[in-house]
């Protein structure tokens, strides 16, 4: 039996176990099965949760371009390894083979090179969902240079802070992105970012829209006449297991953002196995993920799991809404597209308009459907099931975190039933355990708490950039030797679990982390603003949005609200960016504290709401008059 490869609920019992009871040999068989390795490992697994220090295969040395590109050119050189479909439909899709894609990934390395670039210097991306993006995280990789992919959504202040946490010495962007009707400057906002970025030599430049772009002499660089110089061949670096792969930022609970850390050995045979398994994919699929790569899921579940395995995967420029909500089911149709892969709050986006943008195109090449990024609510679950799988195609709802660097718990398809909002079971070699508040494990079933896991898998990050001490306090602290994520669960009669929602100050909205602390300090930059509290509340398609209550110093008081309420989110979208903005906000003349003066957000958030008929004991409050003024004036 391989472990490989899932196929029924019997093996994956079967797999489970081996996994739990001797989770080192159940990886060193996975690893040695389906990987190539330039050298083998000396020890499969070293850990010690308290220090925290994780080590997968050390010894090891490989390159994760070589099981992405190099050995599938002796098989299926000829075969597509990505699909691109442009933001506008009458564009050209590209197909681009595993042949092209190792030739276009070889010049870029060499262009990378050229520039200086050497293993372990960290290369900034910043661009679209257009082919240089994959290829240029691949040409990093292929070099041994860190990749640290930044959203090309974010702001210039946003990028600014990434690129010097991480001390990159390149950037690379494009002169602009297409974003449905809309083009955005993309290069305009490097140029701002990169006023603040001693640590950069150099920017190149890939040009996509073709507007006028400022070219700093010396600095800037268009990549096409490099990448024509370039050579096509360049021999892999090899790495060391846990030499660092890539670096990518999520928002914490407090403070700047935190630069995840993940290695190359045990992420490659991690994101390699779970896209296996919960994708099923087969030979001749047509694997699409709706996701940015500037997220975890399209570093995982776009580029690293799919073309390790061989697949041909779906890199989508574009919007759900543009030319009409129909285009991710075109698209589907065009492509012949046999597992899709996308968030709640697309979900919810689409089911809110008219069926005629689905029922216009054929879905029936469709064999799976996953979800990712937050729980995923009754209703949209079932418009999935019934609209798009037709009720008869299992539906993958998928729970993991950047900070996990794969799928943890899911479905395996065709596998283990389903129920709407459960992620079910957890994957082989993942041993999640439930805590109370007081630090003991709650065992059985039908019970609730903190989602912990408590042995270590291939795929975790293994520090954040320069703060190990951080990762420690972060994940390692709470729980005496255990992961923790979090999160909240609960596990059923039948022991699957169902994702509660973060218990923390971080907020999911539209998929997308968000840390309060951040945007609270963008909106306190305002000059009329003393201070802030950011909640979320429920919202039917974003999930969660954003509420925020600001207190106004004296002389802001006889501002109009409404241009307050505009230079807010217009100062949150040049700090964060427009993903963070504020839904609502309510002015206030104060805040619920406790006695040591933290903000009782627990109020704020029921207020929000709507629920503020449940507040329960506010008399330990410092100030429990504020209260009724918050409800009095609540904006629902
Ligand atoms: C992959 C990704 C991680 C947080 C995570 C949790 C939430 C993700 C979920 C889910 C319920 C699911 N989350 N998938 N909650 N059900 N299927 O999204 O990574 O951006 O780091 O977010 O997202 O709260 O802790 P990331």
């Amino acid at each position: 039996m391989s472990n490989y490869h899932i196929k029924g609920l019997e093996e994956y019992f079967q797999v489970y176990r081996k996994s739990v009871n001797t989770p080192e040999k159940f990886w060193e068989e996975i690893a040695e099965e389906n990987f190539v390795w330039r050298k083998k490992w000396d020890t499969v697994l070293q850990w010690d949760f308290t220090k925290p220090e994780v080590k997968w295969f050390e010894g090891a040395q490989l390159n994760i371009t070589e099981n992405c590109i190099d050995r599938h050119l002796y098989t299926k050189a000829d075969q597509t390894a990505i699909i691109f479909e442009p933001n506008d439909g009458d564009e050209q899709a590209q197909h681009i083979t595993y042949k092209q894609l190792h030739e276009r990934v070889c010049k870029f390395a060499n262009v990378l090179k050229d520039q200086g670039i050497e293993k372990g210097d960290r290369v900034c991306i910043y661009l679209p969902m257009i082919p240089e993006l994959s290829i240029a995280v691949l040409a990093c990789a292929r070099i041994g240079a860190v990749h640290s992919v930044v959203f090309a959504g974010f702001s210039s202040t946003a990028l600014s802070t990434r690129i010097n946490d991480a001390s990159c010495k390149l950037v690379i962007t494009s002169d602009g992105s297409y974003r449905g009707k809309k083009t955005i400057d993309l290069k305009g906002i490097v140029d701002e970012a990169l006023l603040k970025t001693p640590c950069v030599d150099s920017v190149l430049v890939v040009k996509r829209i073709h507007t006028e772009v400022a070219i700093k002499e010396g600095r800037d660089h268009w990549l096409q006449p490099l990448l024509e110089k370039a050579s096509a061949t360049c021999e892999a670096v090899l790495m060391n297991a846990e030499d660092p792969l890539f670096i990518l930022y999520t928002s914490g609970s407090t403070g700047k953002p935190k630069g995840m850390v993940h290695t190359t050995a045990g992420y490659m045979v991690y994101s390699a196995y779970t896209f296996k398994n919960v994708f099923q994919y087969r030979q001749g699929d047509v694997y699409w993920c709706t996701a940015d790569i500037g997220w975890i899921t399209g570093h995982s579940y776009i580029i690293y799991g799919p073309l390790a395995n061989g697949a041909t995967t779906v890199m989508f420029e574009g919007v759900p809404t543009y030319p009409d909500w129909g285009r991710f089911w075109q698209i589907v149709e065009k492509h012949k597209v046999t597992q899709f892969y996308t968030a709640p709050t697309a979900i919810r986006a689409l089911a809110k308009e008219s069926l005629d943008n689905v029922t216009k195109y054929d879905l029936t090449s469709i064999k799976i459907l996953g979800t990712v990024g937050e729980p995923i609510n009754e209703e949209a679950w079932h418009w999935y099931d019934e609209n798009i799988g037709k009720k008869g195609i299992p539906i993958a709802d998928t729970w993991w975190q950047t900070e996990t660097g794969g799928i943890m718990i899911s479905p395996i398809p065709y596998a283990t039933p389903t129920i709407p909002t459960f992620a079910t079971l957890p994957l082989p070699g993942i041993q999640p355990s439930l805590m109370d508040e007081n630090g003991a494990e709650i065992k059985g079933n039908q019970v609730d708490g903190r989602l912990t896991i408590k042995f270590p898998w291939p795929g975790m990050a293994r520090t954040i950039w320069g703060n190990h001490q951080r990762y420690k306090e972060t994940y390692f602290t709470a729980y005496e030797n255990r992961y923790f994520t979090g999160d909240g669960a609960l596990r059923d009669a039948t022991g699957y679990y169902r994702i509660t929602g973060r218990v923390d100050d971080v907020i999911i909205v539209s998929g997308h982390n968000l840390g309060t602390a951040p945007i609270e300090d963008a909106v306190n930059e305002h000059p009329a603003v003393a201070e802030s509290a950011i909640v979320g509340f429920p919202h039917d398609v974003k999930g969660n949005a954003l509420y925020g209550y600001v207190i106004l110093k004296e002389t802001g008081e006889s501002r109009d609200q409404d241009n307050v309420r505009k230079e807010i989110n217009q100062l949150i979208t040049e700090r964060i960016g427009p993903i963070a903005k504020l839904d609502k906000i309510q002015f206030t003349p104060g805040l619920p504290k406790t006695r040591s003066g933290k903000i009782m957000r627990r109020i704020l958030r029921k207020v929000a709401s709507g629920e503020s008929e449940q507040l329960g004991d506010i008399s330990t409050l410092l100030n429990p008059e504020v209260v009724a003024t918050i409800k009095d004036n609540a904006l629902l």
